[in-house]
């Protein structure tokens, strides 16, 4: 049997997914998109979990969909069930979703990237609008997080024109929260994972409140906050990050 597409490792509240088609620039065929699905589920049901990172094995993080394994279902049916799930799962999960964005990013890769709660990127790493070279259209969501993140006009041209994007012009357009040297990938989304993995439960209600914030009327904020903050508060954690406070420590927080 081969290499699984997507590989799966679990180590101090941090769930590592890893994308595993290198020769490929790891673009999705059928084995990648059940891996990254199937992973994705087990890191929402693992109470252990408690930050998850994506990224790709190789120089790619992801070069969107395989075009030299299209398989056999209509296109329509291969987005709806297979990339619109995935996009889905990342933004419903209750657990901070970090990019590790390695290499280059086209198509549903950037998609992937932008689904994601925090965005690093190696120096040398980029992201391409691929979609128009082939003849399609943005998809995965990337018409709906780009004119969100960059605007308008912005957004336009990065699909119109599909040009490739260094990491330094995805961090000055907001695309990324940060890029770092190649050889400092690993260890500094380790840092923000490591801290992710040690906050409060409140953290998948954060994500939850921050995901809708663009899309809903102040006064429908504003009750949302109210009634995930008394859920907050009744947490063991909330109860900790108190006592800490009074105690003059630092909290020590379960993710419960
Ligand atoms: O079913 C549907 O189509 C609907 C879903 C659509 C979602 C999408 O994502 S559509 C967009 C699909 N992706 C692309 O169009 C990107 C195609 N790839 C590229 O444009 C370039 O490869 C990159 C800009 C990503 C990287 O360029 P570069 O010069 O760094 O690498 P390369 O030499 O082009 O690629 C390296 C290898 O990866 C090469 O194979 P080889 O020659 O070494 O055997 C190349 O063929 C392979 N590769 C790269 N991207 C893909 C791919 N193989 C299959 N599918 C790819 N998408």
């Amino acid at each position: 049997m081969g290499e699984a597409a997507v590989l799966y490792a679990v180590g101090e509240g941090v769930c590592t997914i890893t994308l595993n088609r290198p020769e490929r620039l790891n673009a999705f065929n059928l084995a990648q998109h059940e891996g990254l699905i199937a992973a994705l589920r087990q890191a929402e049901r693992d109470p252990a979990v408690r930050c998850v990172v994506i990224t790709g094995a190789g120089r790619g993080f992801c070069a969107g969909q395989d075009l030299a394994d299209l398989g056999d279902q209509p296109i329509g049916q291969l987005v709806r069930r297979y990339y619109n799930t995935w996009i889905r799962q990342i933004r419903s999960l209750e657990k901070p979703v970090l990019a590790a964005v390695n290499g280059v990013a086209a198509g549903a890769g950037v998609s992937l990237a932008l689904a994601c709660d925090l965005v690093v990127m190696a120096e040398s790493a980029s992201l391409v609008q691929a979609f128009v070279r082939v003849g399609l259209v943005p998809d995965s969501g990337a018409s709906y997080f780009l004119p969100r993140l960059i605007g308008h006009h912005k957004a336009m041209e990065l699909a119109l024109f599909g040009d490739r994007l260094s990491a330094a012009e995805a961090h000055a357009l907001g695309l990324c929260n940060r890029v770092v040297p190649d050889g400092e990938l690993q260890a500094a989304v380790a840092d923000w994972a490591g801290r992710l993995a040690r906050g409060p439960r409140s953290m998948g209600w954060i994500k939850r409140l921050i995901s809708r914030g663009l899309e809903r009327p102040l006064d429908e904020a504003l009750e949302h906050e109210a009634y995930l903050q008394e859920a907050a508060v009744a947490t063991a954690d909330a109860r900790e990050g108190l006592q800490a406070f009074q105690q003059r420590r630092a909290p020590d927080f379960i993710g419960r």
